[in-house]
């Protein structure tokens, strides 16, 4: 009898904990967020954010076969964007951002509200310096902090997200990459500081799903037209479309969630 086995780890959420014993472990991420099941947190200083107002040298848009990244350089000095405060004790350093988005409105947010998805979810990655790399921030448990922010739809376009999506187009199949012309400061993508928000301790949402996040989840919701959505579900992965590329919800085990407002 021959058996081929073909792994196909991140389209296959049930079976990540065969490859990777974290993703069945009990701190998981994505989870729902449950208004009335939360603490409130108060923080001896405010969420602050630095550097996101400086130009970086470049930015590059990649398809990466699972979602599209949004990576920088700041240069020799490296004036890379951080932030501290809030919930974090230290400095956390910008290393990418991207996406996660659904086929349908229904569906595509990794977190839920009140069990309910939205249709995307933008996830900014950072790393604490202290550690020096993301690849040795990811073996502490307060390692990386995730800013989170949920888009519901709009009739009007989201004009900072047209800073990215017209060049969507050359990166709409897999291991392709793309250097934006002109490249813009990541505060223009509308994310606005956020001081209303629900943090947690979590994991990485796919493989291999450490449990390594604090999780920072804007209370407010931005925007994005179906014009605007329907380049995201247009983009592929090696196999097939790269739409419905979020994590279900995983248990919270009795883990406190809190508010910050
Ligand atoms: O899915 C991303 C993954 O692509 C990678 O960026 C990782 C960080 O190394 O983070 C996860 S997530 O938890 O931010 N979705
Ligand atoms: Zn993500």
């Amino acid at each position: 009898v021959f058996q081929i086995a073909i792994l196909t780890p991140l389209t296959c959420p049930d079976v990540w904990p065969l490859d990777y014993p974290q993703c069945g472990g009990s701190k998981q991420s994505p989870i729902n967020l449950e208004s009335n099941d939360m603490y409130r947190l108060v923080v001896p200083e405010q969420l602050q954010w630095h550097g996101y107002w400086t130009r970086p040298r470049n930015l590059t848009l990649v398809n990466n076969g699972h979602t599209i990244q949004v990576s920088g350089s700041w240069g020799s000095r490296d004036l890379s964007p951080w932030i501290s405060g809030g919930p974090l004790d230290g400095e956390y350093k910008f290393s990418q951002l991207h996406f996660h988005w659904g086929s349908d409105d229904s569906i595509g947010s990794e977190h839920t509200v009140s069990n309910v998805s939205f249709p995307m979810e933008m996830h900014l990655v950072h790393y604490k310096k202290a550690y020096g790399s993301q690849e040795e921030a990811t073996k502490y448990e307060d390692g990386l902090a995730v800013v989170s922010f949920l888009f519901q739809t709009s009739d009007r376009p989201n004009p900072a997200l047209n800073a990215i999506i017209p060049f969507m187009d050359a990166v709409v199949g897999a291991e392709l990459e793309v250097t934006l012309s002109r490249p813009f400061p990541l505060e223009m993508l509308d994310i606005s500081f956020p001081s209303d928000y629900v943090t947690y301790l979590g994991s990485l949402t796919t493989p291999p799903c450490s449990e390594v996040v604090t999780w920072i989840v804007s209370s407010r919701p931005l925007t994005i037209s179906h014009s605007q959505l329907s380049k995201f579900r247009h983009l592929s992965s090696a196999d097939g479309e790269m739409e419905n590329n979020f994590r279900p919800v995983q248990p919270t085990n009795g883990r406190p969630v809190f508010y910050v407002s």
